[in-house]
């Protein structure tokens, strides 16, 4: 089975990377030294990209300092963004999530309540960086609901939804097949496969 390294500090994010591509047999790992996920610097950017490559640049130097150059690297970028709210959360979905958490998003919204979540993911092959992206549309909750997934999952109902039911109502499984980052991994995996790596 071929290993992926993934650095995040977020377990949720692997749990759903190791769903989605653990079946289809890569084995996800967090990205450690020594026993711990090391920390990376986020740049001030109103641009997913910008962020993910910024991530990925810091990763492939940390894989060099320790001799893995050849190793494979995941690092991705995801923000939710509300149509009520230009460019917020955005970029800045983490510092809001702590400051004002989803009661506090709900809070600011009045009866317009579309929003899209965002993924980028960008991947160093072991040789050259790859970057992917995926989008799911949707709109935000009355209320908070479920208690699965994380961050935003309780207040986002993705379009694709059967029953209204938001994210983390749903499965990892189910939530993975309509959620920007299950779209996102979806095309790293078919590059992997395309690529025969
Ligand atoms: P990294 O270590 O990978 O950077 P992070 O949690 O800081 O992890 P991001 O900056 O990409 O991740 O995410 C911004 C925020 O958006 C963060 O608070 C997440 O909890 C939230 N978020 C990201 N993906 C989400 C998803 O699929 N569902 C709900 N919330 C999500």
């Amino acid at each position: 089975m071929a290993t992926l390294n993934f650095l995040t500090g977020n377990s949720g994010k692997l749990t759903e990377a190791q769903t989605l591509l653990s079946p289809l047999g890569w084995e996800i790992q967090f990205f450690e030294i020594n026993g711990e996920v090391p920390e990376i610097v986020e740049p001030q950017s109103d641009n997913l990209t910008t962020v993910a490559l910024a991530k990925i640049a810091q990763g492939v130097e940390l894989l060099a300092s320790q001799g893995r150059l050849q190793e494979s690297l995941l690092v991705e970028d995801s923000g939710l963004f509300i149509d009520a709210l230009p460019q917020f959360p955005g970029v800045y979905s983490a510092h809001v999530l702590k400051s004002i958490g989803c009661d506090g998003i709900l809070r600011l919204l009045d009866e317009e309540r579309t929003a899209h979540f965002l993924t980028v993911a960008a991947l160093w092959t072991g040789e050259a960086v790859e970057v992917f992206v995926g989008r799911c549309d949707g709109s935000i909750s009355m209320e908070m609901k479920g208690e699965s997934g994380f961050g935003y999952d309780p207040i986002f109902i993705p379009d694709e939804s059967q029953n209204g039911l938001t994210f983390a109502e749903m499965t990892s499984e189910e939530k993975s097949a309509y959620s920007h980052r299950g779209r996102a991994l979806r095309a790293l995996f078919d590059y992997l496969n395309d690529d025969g790596a």
